[in-house]
Protein backbone atom coordinates (compact mmCIF):
# COMPACT_ATOMS: atom_id res chain seq x y z
CA UNK A 1 0.00 0.00 0.00
CA UNK A 2 1.10 3.17 -0.58
CA UNK A 3 -0.14 6.71 0.94
CA UNK A 4 0.12 9.66 -0.50
CA UNK A 5 -0.94 13.51 0.37
CA UNK A 6 -1.64 16.26 -2.27
CA UNK A 7 -0.71 19.33 -0.55
CA UNK A 8 -3.40 22.35 -1.25
CA UNK A 9 0.01 24.18 -2.29
CA UNK A 10 0.17 22.11 -5.27
CA UNK A 11 -3.72 21.30 -6.41
CA UNK A 12 -4.79 24.83 -5.58
CA UNK A 13 -3.19 28.86 -5.37
CA UNK A 14 -3.53 29.20 -1.81
CA UNK A 15 -3.52 32.99 -1.86
CA UNK A 16 -6.60 32.98 -4.40
CA UNK A 17 -9.50 31.55 -2.95
CA UNK A 18 -10.81 28.20 -4.37
CA UNK A 19 -8.88 28.34 -6.77
CA UNK A 20 -8.27 24.69 -8.47
CA UNK A 21 -5.75 23.72 -10.34
CA UNK A 22 -6.92 21.15 -12.56
CA UNK A 23 -4.39 20.29 -14.80
CA UNK A 24 -1.86 20.06 -12.18
CA UNK A 25 -3.78 17.50 -10.22
CA UNK A 26 -4.28 15.52 -13.43
CA UNK A 27 -0.84 15.25 -14.20
CA UNK A 28 -0.59 13.90 -10.88
CA UNK A 29 -3.38 11.30 -11.69
CA UNK A 30 -1.74 10.09 -14.78
CA UNK A 31 1.36 8.99 -12.57
CA UNK A 32 -0.83 7.36 -9.83
CA UNK A 33 -2.76 5.50 -12.31
CA UNK A 34 0.46 3.45 -13.12
CA UNK A 35 0.75 2.34 -9.52
CA UNK A 36 0.56 -0.88 -8.80
CA UNK A 37 -1.45 -2.18 -5.55
CA UNK A 38 -3.72 -0.02 -2.85
CA UNK A 39 -3.14 3.97 -2.50
CA UNK A 40 -4.74 6.15 -0.27
CA UNK A 41 -5.05 9.77 -1.08
CA UNK A 42 -5.35 12.53 1.48
CA UNK A 43 -5.41 16.44 0.51
CA UNK A 44 -5.11 19.30 2.48
CA UNK A 45 -7.18 22.36 2.18
CA UNK A 46 -4.98 25.21 -0.06
CA UNK A 47 -7.17 27.88 -0.97
CA UNK A 48 -10.86 26.06 -0.55
CA UNK A 49 -9.58 25.75 3.57
CA UNK A 50 -6.95 27.98 4.55
CA UNK A 51 -8.16 31.51 3.61
CA UNK A 52 -11.90 31.13 5.14
CA UNK A 53 -10.58 29.02 8.28
CA UNK A 54 -8.35 32.37 9.20
CA UNK A 55 -11.19 34.70 8.62
CA UNK A 56 -13.59 32.54 10.83
CA UNK A 57 -10.71 32.30 13.90
CA UNK A 58 -11.65 27.82 13.43
CA UNK A 59 -9.79 26.51 16.56
CA UNK A 60 -11.16 26.30 20.21
CA UNK A 61 -14.52 26.67 21.46
CA UNK A 62 -17.28 27.16 18.70
CA UNK A 63 -18.56 30.57 19.22
CA UNK A 64 -22.13 31.75 17.45
CA UNK A 65 -19.99 33.81 14.66
CA UNK A 66 -18.51 30.75 14.22
CA UNK A 67 -21.24 27.97 12.90
CA UNK A 68 -20.88 30.46 9.61
CA UNK A 69 -17.39 29.60 9.17
CA UNK A 70 -17.48 25.78 10.18
CA UNK A 71 -20.51 25.22 7.40
CA UNK A 72 -18.60 27.48 4.29
CA UNK A 73 -15.22 25.67 5.17
CA UNK A 74 -16.56 22.21 5.39
CA UNK A 75 -18.93 23.06 2.00
CA UNK A 76 -15.73 24.25 0.15
CA UNK A 77 -13.47 21.04 1.56
CA UNK A 78 -16.23 18.93 -0.12
CA UNK A 79 -16.20 20.82 -3.03
CA UNK A 80 -12.57 20.44 -3.49
CA UNK A 81 -12.68 16.63 -3.05
CA UNK A 82 -15.07 16.02 -5.59
CA UNK A 83 -13.28 18.11 -8.07
CA UNK A 84 -10.41 16.06 -7.14
CA UNK A 85 -12.95 13.21 -8.11
CA UNK A 86 -13.74 14.31 -11.23
CA UNK A 87 -10.16 14.61 -12.39
CA UNK A 88 -9.48 11.11 -11.08
CA UNK A 89 -12.77 9.34 -12.67
CA UNK A 90 -11.28 11.22 -16.05
CA UNK A 91 -8.41 9.46 -15.95
CA UNK A 92 -10.23 6.04 -14.98
CA UNK A 93 -9.19 5.85 -10.59
CA UNK A 94 -11.83 5.62 -8.55
CA UNK A 95 -12.01 7.53 -5.94
CA UNK A 96 -14.79 7.79 -3.01
CA UNK A 97 -14.80 10.83 -1.11
CA UNK A 98 -14.41 10.69 3.55
CA UNK A 99 -14.85 13.64 5.15
CA UNK A 100 -13.18 13.39 8.69
CA UNK A 101 -16.17 16.08 10.03
CA UNK A 102 -18.55 12.67 9.43
CA UNK A 103 -16.00 10.20 11.14
CA UNK A 104 -17.08 9.21 15.10
CA UNK A 105 -13.85 10.68 16.06
CA UNK A 106 -12.40 12.92 13.39
CA UNK A 107 -8.42 11.51 14.46
CA UNK A 108 -9.40 8.16 13.77
CA UNK A 109 -10.46 7.67 10.58
CA UNK A 110 -12.81 4.51 10.20
CA UNK A 111 -10.16 1.80 9.18
CA UNK A 112 -12.05 -0.81 8.41
CA UNK A 113 -14.35 0.90 6.23
CA UNK A 114 -11.22 2.15 4.24
CA UNK A 115 -10.01 -1.50 4.09
CA UNK A 116 -13.27 -2.28 2.48
CA UNK A 117 -13.22 0.24 0.07
CA UNK A 118 -9.75 -0.77 -1.10
CA UNK A 119 -10.52 -4.53 -1.47
CA UNK A 120 -13.71 -2.86 -3.86
CA UNK A 121 -10.99 -1.39 -5.89
CA UNK A 122 -11.81 2.11 -4.62
CA UNK A 123 -9.26 4.78 -3.83
CA UNK A 124 -10.13 6.71 -0.21
CA UNK A 125 -9.62 10.07 -0.83
CA UNK A 126 -9.93 11.81 2.69
CA UNK A 127 -8.13 15.60 4.02
CA UNK A 128 -8.22 18.37 5.95
CA UNK A 129 -11.75 19.44 7.34
CA UNK A 130 -13.60 21.17 10.22
CA UNK A 131 -14.76 19.08 13.01
CA UNK A 132 -16.60 19.82 16.71
CA UNK A 133 -15.84 17.17 19.17
CA UNK A 134 -16.48 17.66 23.16
CA UNK A 135 -17.79 21.01 22.67
CA UNK A 136 -14.52 22.20 20.75
CA UNK A 137 -14.67 23.20 16.86
CA UNK A 138 -11.68 23.15 15.08
CA UNK A 139 -9.63 21.77 12.25
CA UNK A 140 -7.96 18.97 11.65
CA UNK A 141 -5.45 19.19 8.94
CA UNK A 142 -4.33 16.30 6.05
CA UNK A 143 -1.18 15.75 7.94
CA UNK A 144 -2.61 14.38 10.94
CA UNK A 145 -4.73 12.35 8.60
CA UNK A 146 -1.37 11.12 7.37
CA UNK A 147 -0.09 10.15 10.79
CA UNK A 148 -3.07 8.00 11.76
CA UNK A 149 -3.00 6.46 8.65
CA UNK A 150 0.11 5.36 8.39
CA UNK A 151 0.66 4.26 12.18
CA UNK A 152 -2.40 2.04 11.16
CA UNK A 153 -1.83 0.69 8.00
CA UNK A 154 2.15 0.78 8.11
CA UNK A 155 1.97 1.35 4.17
CA UNK A 156 5.24 0.46 2.26
CA UNK A 157 5.88 4.59 1.55
CA UNK A 158 4.49 7.87 2.37
CA UNK A 159 4.91 10.59 0.29
CA UNK A 160 3.82 14.28 0.41
CA UNK A 161 3.58 15.85 -2.81
CA UNK A 162 4.19 19.70 -2.06
CA UNK A 163 4.92 23.20 -4.20
CA UNK A 164 8.57 23.01 -3.21
CA UNK A 165 11.47 20.45 -4.15
CA UNK A 166 11.78 19.21 -1.10
CA UNK A 167 12.98 20.32 2.56
CA UNK A 168 15.18 23.22 2.49
CA UNK A 169 17.50 25.02 4.93
CA UNK A 170 15.14 27.61 4.95
CA UNK A 171 12.05 28.73 3.07
CA UNK A 172 12.94 28.55 -0.75
CA UNK A 173 10.05 30.87 -1.47
CA UNK A 174 11.71 34.00 0.80
CA UNK A 175 15.13 32.62 0.61
CA UNK A 176 17.31 32.51 -3.10
CA UNK A 177 20.63 31.00 -1.54
CA UNK A 178 18.15 28.16 0.73
CA UNK A 179 19.79 24.82 -0.34
CA UNK A 180 17.51 21.76 -0.57
CA UNK A 181 18.33 18.96 1.64
CA UNK A 182 18.15 15.32 0.20
CA UNK A 183 18.13 13.80 3.22
CA UNK A 184 16.94 15.34 6.67
CA UNK A 185 16.90 13.77 10.05
CA UNK A 186 13.86 14.17 12.05
CA UNK A 187 15.05 15.85 15.27
CA UNK A 188 17.17 18.38 12.77
CA UNK A 189 15.97 22.55 13.30
CA UNK A 190 15.35 24.11 9.98
CA UNK A 191 14.13 27.82 9.67
CA UNK A 192 10.57 27.26 8.68
CA UNK A 193 8.37 30.58 7.86
CA UNK A 194 5.24 30.72 6.25
CA UNK A 195 2.90 29.47 8.41
CA UNK A 196 -0.94 28.24 7.62
CA UNK A 197 -3.99 27.82 9.68
CA UNK A 198 -2.66 24.17 10.45
CA UNK A 199 1.16 24.94 10.86
CA UNK A 200 2.40 24.58 6.94
CA UNK A 201 6.25 23.28 6.69
CA UNK A 202 7.16 22.62 11.07
CA UNK A 203 3.72 20.78 11.11
CA UNK A 204 4.51 18.83 8.30
CA UNK A 205 8.52 17.64 9.34
CA UNK A 206 7.05 17.19 12.52
CA UNK A 207 4.26 14.47 11.06
CA UNK A 208 6.79 13.11 8.86
CA UNK A 209 9.79 12.74 11.25
CA UNK A 210 6.78 10.34 13.36
CA UNK A 211 6.13 8.46 10.93
CA UNK A 212 9.58 7.81 9.64
CA UNK A 213 10.08 6.75 13.64
CA UNK A 214 7.72 3.86 12.75
CA UNK A 215 9.81 2.53 10.17
CA UNK A 216 7.64 3.66 6.91
CA UNK A 217 9.92 5.21 4.80
CA UNK A 218 8.66 9.21 4.07
CA UNK A 219 9.39 11.16 0.99
CA UNK A 220 8.73 15.29 0.17
CA UNK A 221 8.15 15.27 -3.42
CA UNK A 222 7.33 18.15 -6.07
CA UNK A 223 3.62 17.82 -6.66
CA UNK A 224 4.48 20.12 -10.12
CA UNK A 225 6.85 17.28 -11.35
CA UNK A 226 5.05 14.09 -9.87
CA UNK A 227 6.93 11.83 -12.03
CA UNK A 228 9.93 12.07 -9.62
CA UNK A 229 7.70 9.20 -7.83
CA UNK A 230 9.99 6.95 -9.77
CA UNK A 231 13.14 8.54 -8.93
CA UNK A 232 12.38 7.67 -5.01
CA UNK A 233 15.91 5.08 -4.35
CA UNK A 234 17.42 6.19 -7.56
CA UNK A 235 21.05 8.35 -7.56
CA UNK A 236 19.11 11.34 -9.61
CA UNK A 237 15.64 11.32 -7.05
CA UNK A 238 15.03 15.20 -6.53
CA UNK A 239 12.98 15.39 -3.03
CA UNK A 240 13.77 14.66 0.41
CA UNK A 241 13.98 11.28 2.24
CA UNK A 242 12.88 11.80 5.74
CA UNK A 243 14.44 9.25 8.60
P1 LIG B 1 -1.70 22.46 2.67
O1 LIG B 1 -1.32 22.66 4.11
O2 LIG B 1 -2.65 23.54 2.15
O3 LIG B 1 -2.14 21.09 2.37
P2 LIG B 1 0.92 21.81 1.64
O4 LIG B 1 0.78 20.52 2.36
O5 LIG B 1 1.25 21.73 0.20
O6 LIG B 1 -0.36 22.71 1.81
P3 LIG B 1 2.27 23.95 3.07
O7 LIG B 1 1.74 23.83 4.45
O8 LIG B 1 1.75 25.07 2.20
O9 LIG B 1 2.10 22.56 2.32
O10 LIG B 1 3.85 23.97 3.12
C1 LIG B 1 4.60 24.11 1.92
C2 LIG B 1 5.29 25.43 1.95
O11 LIG B 1 6.22 25.46 3.04
C3 LIG B 1 6.12 25.74 0.74
O12 LIG B 1 5.38 26.39 -0.25
C4 LIG B 1 7.26 26.63 1.30
O13 LIG B 1 7.09 27.97 0.92
C5 LIG B 1 7.09 26.55 2.81
N1 LIG B 1 8.32 26.32 3.55
C6 LIG B 1 8.66 26.98 4.70
N2 LIG B 1 9.85 26.60 5.16
C7 LIG B 1 10.32 25.67 4.29
C8 LIG B 1 11.53 24.89 4.22
N3 LIG B 1 12.48 24.97 5.16
N4 LIG B 1 11.65 24.00 3.18
C9 LIG B 1 10.70 23.88 2.24
N5 LIG B 1 9.52 24.59 2.24
C10 LIG B 1 9.34 25.48 3.26
O1 LIG C 1 -4.10 21.85 4.43
C1 LIG C 1 -6.39 21.91 6.45
O2 LIG C 1 -5.69 20.77 5.99
P1 LIG C 1 -4.18 20.90 5.56
C2 LIG C 1 -7.81 21.94 5.93
O3 LIG C 1 -3.76 19.49 5.17
C3 LIG C 1 -8.55 23.18 6.22
O4 LIG C 1 -3.39 21.37 6.76
C4 LIG C 1 -10.01 23.05 6.26
C5 LIG C 1 -8.01 24.35 6.42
Amino acid sequence: MQLLKLGGSVITVKSRYRYFLQKTTRNIMHELLKIKGEVILVHGGGSFGHIKAREYGLNGSPALSSHNGISIVHRDMVDLNQKIIEVMLSEGLYGIGMPPSSFPDPFQPPYELISNYLKAGLIPVTFGDVFIRNGNSGIISGDDLMLALATHFKPERVMFLSDVDGIYDKNPKTHSNAELRPMVRGNEIFEISGEDVTGGMGKKLNVMSKIAKAGIPVYLINGKRPERIWDIGRSHFIGTVIN
